[in-house]
């Protein structure tokens, strides 16, 4: 893998005055001639060592600014080997067969999913946080950054603030202060820093935020691995999400994290809002296993853009690997005769999010000492008919090949998480209308309007946990096109409910009707018993830390929010639509305490009565002063 760990470049001071005679440099510069407008002169300049002014110059300083950081004669090197290969359909597995590899298998709702978020929370205190944000949403159609997107439109959450606040609403479970390291890259470094200084970083610390930032590799425009004038530079494009291990390498932030008795490093990516829920399950599952890496693992279907996990076997040898899903169909085809054709497939799915321990002989401190975390690189050209690029490729390289680095003697396994109402997976990477070209092939849709009702699915099979729970029915909606049908939107902050259990031990009989919208927000402790929140209606609940609530026998009827044609936000042109409150029972504690809210219905069987009714409210509020006067009074006494 290219890196060329801070050695000076060997094509330093070309075109400045210095003669450039290394062979390896003048080969690479002569390769890469077509990048100058007078190459001759440059030429000259090398040999004599005379400076050259202007554009051709400036090329220069940008390859020497380039090998400084890549080492563009490996680079170039690699990239010729593996353009002739793909050129000439070499498939890079030849030689390997897959097999469909063991792993746990946890159900949402089970007791074994249970026992492994049990599990999974007393190990998530001593976890450092990932997020690779260094993508841009091309295929999203979202000129963005993909972490400012709201997860959903009833609170507007964005990613990057439901991602920080379910690691806040870890550190108060645990009491240990938790670190995330954002990997960024040119296109989205400085949009998610103001969006994070914007926000006071939604309630992190500064010193518990780090970044480490992707830089370009060159683009390649042939076989040859010819580099790609732009302007007076060279064009640079993203090297992939495998970056991430040989930067946080170089900034040795995974020994500080070991140091500090932290155990493990969860790596996610951008837009999968469930992304912090999976972990628990998924640490309990690696920890019960002292796994050195886990991969959390979802249902595939057939031609799915997500990788599989398969055990591949040659010789002697043998590997747990993803397979992206650029690879899986050639792979299967040459080895099994038949294509990426099952749904499910009988190969876990991989959702890119991974667990690796920090210490010991295989450890990721350990391991990134010895590799530089310099995860194998790959090509994926497209190709024209005559096999010219359709587009410049380049060199990448992915997160999820990490286990490579590995030696034997390691445990590398996967967790699959399973749950019937809704897929514990709802990546937002699809423009509306590639989803629509994927819900027509029988995939899932993944683009912003499906992943927000898919999140009010799993919100709502949450609320399912506790007993007696009745959440109501789906309304179909077209939205850009495209057919979604929107659960009533439910919305649980991590700090009501991180695991099954609070659910268990929080609810009770409550009813959430078709249209209506639930908002459980904030960080005191909510006690829901006997709620009903009508066909429509909206009831929003939202605590500060030192709450402590009970809602005992509340029905809520109003206007609620609706779900109306999209405003002029990109946010909401993407989803196709917005989400407007009319009206709310907006129960809100700003002061710490203990409370319980249970209205009284007086509304006796003789209606015709038709007494003047106080509302239903103001006996409310009287209960709840009688309740606290006697709470209080129980307090003191
Ligand atoms: N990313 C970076 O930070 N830097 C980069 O250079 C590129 C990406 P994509 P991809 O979710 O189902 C992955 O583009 O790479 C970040 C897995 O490989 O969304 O096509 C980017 O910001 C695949 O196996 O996905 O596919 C984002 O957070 C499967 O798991 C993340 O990397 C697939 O994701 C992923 O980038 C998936």
């Amino acid at each position: 893998m290219s890196g060329n760990q801070g050695k000076p470049s060997i094509l330093a001071g070309a075109g400045r005055g210095r003669v450039i005679d290394d062979a390896a440099a003048l080969r690479l510069l002569e390769d890469q001639k077509h990048l100058f407008a007078d190459w001759p002169s440059v030429k000259a300049s090398l040999e004599t060592g005379t400076s050259i002014q202007g554009r051709d110059r400036d090329i220069l300083d940008a390859l020497v600014e380039l090998d400084a950081r890549l080492d563009l004669v490996t680079y170039t090197q690699t990239a010729k080997r593996l353009l002739q290969d793909a050129t000439n359909k070499v498939n890079p597995l030849e030689g390997w067969s897959p097999s469909v590899p063991q792993g746990d298998l946890l159900e949402a709702h089970s007791e074994q999913w249970r026992a492994m978020e049990r599990l999974g929370l007393r190990e998530v205190g001593a976890c450092a946080f990932v997020l690779v944000a260094g993508g841009l949403g091309e295929r999203l159609g979202y000129d963005g950054i993909k972490v400012s997107l709201p997860t959903e439109s009833t609170t507007g959450t964005c990613y990057l603030e439901l991602y920080i606040k379910t690691i806040l609403a870890f550190e108060r479970r645990t009491g240990n202060t938790l670190p995330l390291c954002l990997m960024l890259s040119k296109d989205t470094d400085v949009a998610t820093r103001s969006l994070l200084k914007d926000n006071n970083n939604f309630g992190m610390r500064a010193d518990q935020i780090s970044f480490v930032v992707q830089a370009g590799v060159p683009a390649l425009s042939n076989q040859e691995a010819h580099f790609v004038p732009d302007n007076n530079s060279i064009l640079c494009k993203p090297h992939g999400h495998g970056d991430v291990h040989s930067l946080l390498a170089q900034s040795g932030l995974p020994k500080k994290w070991l140091n500090r008795g932290l155990k493990r490093v969860f790596f996610f990516q951008d837009t999968n809002a469930f992304a912090l829920r999976t972990l628990l399950p998924a640490l309990g599952s690696a920890a019960s296993r002292s796994l050195d890496v886990c991969s959390t693992c979802v249902e595939r279907r057939a031609g799915e853009a997500m990788g599989a996990l398969c055990l591949l076997k040659k010789g002697t040898q043998q590997l747990l690997k993803n397979v992206e899903y650029n690879q899986l169909e050639p792979l299967l085809l040459s080895t099994t005769g038949q294509g990426d054709v099952e749904t499910p497939s009988p190969y876990p799915g991989n959702t890119n999010q991974l667990i690796i321990s920090l210490s010991g002989e295989h450890g990721y401190v350990a391991t990134l000492e010895r590799t530089g975390g310099r995860v194998p690189e790959f090509v994926n050209p497209k190709f024209n008919a005559n096999r010219t690029f359709k587009k410049p490729a380049r060199l990448e390289c992915m997160m999820q090949d990490y286990p490579q680095l590995l030696q034997e003697g390691s445990c590398v396994g996967f967790v699959t998480l399973s749950r019937r109402a809704v897929r514990e997976y709802a990546p937002v990477k699809n423009s509306p209308e590639s989803a629509i070209d994927k819900v027509k092939q029988g995939l899932d849709a993944h683009c912003a309007s499906s992943g927000e009702a898919d999140f009010y699915a799993l919100h709502g099979d949450f609320l399912r946990c506790g007993r007696d729970v009745v959440i109501g029915g789906k309304e179909p909606g077209v939205y850009r096109g495209l057919s979604v049908e929107m659960p009533p939107r439910i919305v649980l902050s991590p700090s009501f409910a991180l695991i099954e259990d609070d659910i268990i031990s929080k609810v009770k009989g409550v009813t959430v009707h078709r249209g209506a919208t639930l908002i459980v927000e904030g960080e005191g402790s909510v006690e829901l018993e006997d709620v009903v929140v009508e066909e429509g209606a909206a009831l929003r609940i939202s605590t500060v830390k030192g709450v402590a609530l009970r809602v005992l026998g509340l029905t809520v009827k109003n206007d609620g929010y609706r779900v109306e044609a999209p405003g002029v936000t990109k946010a909401e042109a993407i989803r196709g639509f917005r989400i407007v409150k009319r009206d709310e029972t907006h129960l809100k504690f700003e002061e710490p305490g203990s409370y319980a809210v249970a209205p009284l219905d007086l509304s006796s069987d003789d209606e015709e009565e038709e007494a003047p009714r106080m509302s239903p409210l103001i006996l409310g509020a009287a209960a709840v002063l009688a309740v606290f006067l006697m709470m209080r009074y129980r307090k003191i006494s």
